[in-house]
């Protein structure tokens, strides 16, 4: 008896739980599938630099894709615009050591790049 009363309770507390979630998904869903793309012109110039970005990205809260084009150093980030900002992406880039868009990198981090990294560097790739 009384477990299946805690069964009941239990279940109803994950019903309502779960309506949450499809409640908060739905304004998403109605304009696509909740993603929004923004472009993001960064300072990297190598092969190096697209792997380090991309992956910093990645662990980026709210982040779903994150594609650098190192010829026009343009970082392409799809994110959950629920759960980010371009702002705080912005400064995901910077903290990882490189500007965005007019934005200066993070100075410490960018100490950390290897020297092929650096701004003072011409874009170039890295099977050169
Ligand atoms: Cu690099």
């Amino acid at each position: 008896m009384m477990n299946s009363l805690k069964f009941l309770l239990l279940s109803a507390i994950s019903l309502v739980s779960f309506s949450t979630q499809a409640q908060t998904a739905v304004p998403a869903k109605a304009k696509g599938p909740g993603t929004e793309q923004v472009k993001l012109k960064t300072s990297a110039v190598c092969d190096m630099c697209k792997t380090r970005l991309e992956k910093a990205m990645a662990y980026e809260k709210g982040v779903q894709a994150a594609v650098l084009d190192v010829p026009s150093q343009v970082l392409t980030v799809s994110y959950r615009p629920d759960k980010t900002t371009p702002a705080a992406l912005r400064s995901a880039v910077q903290k990882t050591g490189y500007d965005a868009d007019s934005q200066p990198a993070e100075a410490r981090a960018y100490d950390r790049l290897p020297d092929c990294c650096k701004k003072t560097n011409a874009v170039h790739t890295g099977g050169e």
